[in-house]
């Protein structure tokens, strides 16, 4: 049967190809750094260039389609999510990395109807890694079959996780208590990329068993979860109800049995929801 949104995931591929140009063009210059919430929390002329080739590009082909763009929500646009199509956009999913040259950057498209995610495209930049997934019809590498791990024991699992880049102290406490039980489990280690959307596609290919986070947004994340369930991973909250996009919390991991060994070792707190921005 004929997808009704192929022509969409197309053009997003394209165009997650052209941007991945553009930042690998930047990394290659000076990097001007500015900062949004924090002094921590980054931003360059390049997302918000990206972000822009990106709306401008899917406006023209698809006008009645609506957007959140992490650079626009943070330039004041509301963080809706309607039943309209809406593309959900990451234009570099790992800024910090981006401005210190540190290899792992990615540009994520994610696209929503009804609030599902229908279909996700993360482009790991500098890898030339492009993962594809399709609400019901797998998730792919340059073309190549994703699958998870099928490890069901935490003790001989990699757990991802991100300190991210909320400071404040009650927070940090929380996060590193809960880093220090899943590590004192033990597992066979703890790695950190510096992007969700990148984290998301090595659970999805089997190289680590989970990854989780708090204080994630929904442009961080909304691509990689179907990579995740499409490879045939799960996805919870960290308190092991159903995952929410907006809610800034997430546990993805390769099944059911190692996502709870995860979620029961977090100290859970709730950052402000990305919809109440
Ligand atoms: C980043 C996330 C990462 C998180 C950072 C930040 P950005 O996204 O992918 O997982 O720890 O705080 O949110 O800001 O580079 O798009």
């Amino acid at each position: 049967m004929a997808d009704q949104w192929q022509n969409a995931m197309d053009h997003a591929v394209a165009i997650a190809q052209k941007a991945g140009e553009v930042v690998r063009e930047a990394l290659r210059g000076d990097r001007k750094v500015m900062t949004k919430s924090s002094s921590i929390d980054l931003v360059t002329q390049t997302d918000q260039k990206v972000e822009q080739l990106i709306i401008q590009s899917v406006k023209e082909r698809f006008p009645a389609h609506r957007f959140i763009g992490e650079e626009s929500v943070a330039a004041g646009e509301p963080c809706d999510l309607t039943d309209q199509p809406t593309w959900i956009i990451d234009p570099i999913d790992g800024t910090t990395n981006f401005v210190h040259a540190f290899p792992f950057v990615a540009v994520s498209i994610g696209f929503c109807v009804d609030k599902k995610v229908e279909f996700g495209v993360v482009y790991s930049c500098l890898e030339d890694k492009m993962f594809v997934a399709r609400r019901g019809r797998g998730a792919f590498c340059n073309g190549e079959p994703l699958k998870v791990s099928d490890q069901e024991d935490i003790k001989r699992s990699i757990v991802v996780t991100e300190f991210g880049s909320n400071r404040d102290p009650d927070a940090v406490d929380r996060i590193f208590s809960s880093l220090r039980k899943i590590v004192c489990l033990p597992v066979h280690g703890v790695r950190s990329a510096g992007t969700a959307a990148i984290n998301l596609c090595l659970v999805a290919s089997g190289s680590v068993e989970a990854y989780y986070e708090i204080g994630i947004h929904v442009w961080d994340i909304a691509a990689g979860s179907l990579m995740v369930t499409e490879a045939g991973g799960v996805l919870l909250d960290v308190e092991g109800g159903d995952v929410d996009l907006m809610s800034r919390r997430i546990v993805a991991a390769n099944n059911r049995a190692v996502a709870g060994q995860i979620f029961r070792q977090l100290d859970a707190f709730s950052p402000p929801r990305d919809d109440a921005l």
